[in-house]
């Protein structure tokens, strides 16, 4: 297949919140400096649903969705070094070009070199797509559009990874869960003995949960509007829970009673604006420091008293938790073999490409973490 167009399966969001078609996808050849995958697992996160909402300033249609995934290299265009065919891989929506003025900052693991392409669905070299459906251009969705049995990156976007990991499990690695650990880790740098409070209990606040935990903090309040949230939640280190719901007072006033004067550090793992001022708001005077995760829709603004932070709160956000994502995708694969962190324990359902409707709509369910694709 090396050098020739692929045709194969792929669901195409053709218009925003219209059910995703399965369709017949012809899959360009790899350019210079591309790499193409045949993608094995995908798993859907709640940024895919956003932008199939129609939502996001950058959702273009028709597209591909899909950035939570694993697979095999294919075929390598011209100039690839880092990859052969064959090499197992996760895609990365956050590049690592290691050359650009983001990635050599040491400030940053946000990178310059494809972002420009990626983020109005196309390939950098000839700013067009590799996807078409009967001569039609579909677009590409971060860089990465996974949810296709074939898919074209940039090499820069590519981390391979150890053969021995089951990629099943592994493609949760491309994105909830070291958002949530770095969030903890790299972002806001949590000591041992920390009070951290994590608004929202799906994937990446658990994420979040676990990286505290290991980070030594004292005391994780989990908070959701669903209680059921709350057993699953206590397995990840969550160790106490507050509903919103049960309290007249603003959530915030409620953290900040429990912990007299605030949390050392708070993450908001949701995407609604007005949890994330309450997220800043219930950070202790001083030192506390605010981490948003979630990602908010188009038109949304923040707002708050800046004496929140002449006082010295500091409010931050993170992406992809501030791994850089070639280097250190592979080390987070390594810790989950060396059971340091967990993977497994995310999945809650397992469906196939032409489920994936289905899959999404049970994301809308409580009971739902990640659901895992066979593509
Ligand atoms: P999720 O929907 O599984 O989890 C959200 C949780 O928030 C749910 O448990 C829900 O019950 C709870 N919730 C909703 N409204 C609430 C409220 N008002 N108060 C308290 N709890 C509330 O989502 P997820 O997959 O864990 O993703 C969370 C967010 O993180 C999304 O916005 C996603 O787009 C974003 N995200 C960001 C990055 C990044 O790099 N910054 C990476 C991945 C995901
Ligand atoms: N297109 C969106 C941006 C959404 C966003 O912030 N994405 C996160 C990753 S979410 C993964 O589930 C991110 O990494 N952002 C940094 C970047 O370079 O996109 C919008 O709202 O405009
Ligand atoms: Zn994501």
């Amino acid at each position: 297949t090396q050098g020739q167009v692929i045709t194969c399966k792929a669901a195409v969001a053709w218009e925003p919140n219209k059910p995703l078609v399965i369709e017949d996808v012809q899959v360009a050849p790899p350019q210079a400096g591309e790499v193409r995958i045949k993608i094995l697992f995908t798993a859907l996160c709640h940024t895919d649903a956003y932008t199939w909402s129609g939502k996001d300033p950058e959702g273009l249609f028709p597209c591909i969705l899909g950035h939570e995934a694993a697979g095999i290299v294919e075929s390598i265009g011209e100039g690839v070094t880092e990859v052969q065919p064959g090499d197992h891989v996760i895609p990365c929506y956050q590049a690592e070009c290691r050359e650009c003025k983001f990635c050599k900052s040491g400030k940053t693991n946000l990178c310059g070199k494809v972002r420009s392409a990626t983020g109005v669905g196309v390939m950098l070299s000839d700013r067009k797509s590799r996807f078409s459906v009967n001569g039609k251009p579909i677009y590409h969705f971060m860089g990465t559009s996974t949810f296709s049995q074939y898919t074209v990156v940039h090499d820069v976007s590519v981390a391979k990874i150890d053969p021995k990991a089951p990629l099943e499990k592994v493609c949760l690695l491309g994105c909830g869960v070291p958002t949530g650990l770095g969030a903890v880790w790299n972002t806001a740098k949590v000591e041992s003995g920390s009070i951290v409070a994590i608004f929202g209990l799906g994937t990446v606040g658990l994420a979040v949960a676990e990286g505290a935990k290991t980070a030594g903090a004292s005391r994780i309040i989990g908070i959701d509007i669903d209680s059921k949230k709350f057993d699953t939640a206590k397995k990840f280190g969550v160790t106490e829970f507050v509903n919103p719901k049960d309290h007249e007072k603003p959530i915030q006033q409620v953290i900040v009673d429990l912990t007299d004067g605030g949390v050392d550090y708070s993450f908001e793992c949701i995407g609604n604006v007005s949890v994330m001022r309450a997220a800043l708001e219930c950070c202790h005077k001083g030192w506390g420091t605010s981490v948003i995760v979630g990602v908010a829709a188009s038109g949304q603004e923040i707002s708050t008293r800046p004496f929140q932070l002449v006082t010295g709160r500091v409010w931050k956000g993170t992406a992809f938790g501030g791994f850089k994502s070639r280097s250190q995708v592979p080390w987070l694969v390594e810790k989950y073999l060396k059971k340091e962190i967990k993977v497994d324990e995310y999945i809650t359902h397992n469906l196939t490409l032409g489920e994936i409707n289905e899959a999404f709509h049970l994301m809308h369910e409580g009971g739902c973490l990640r659901c895992v694709l066979k593509v």
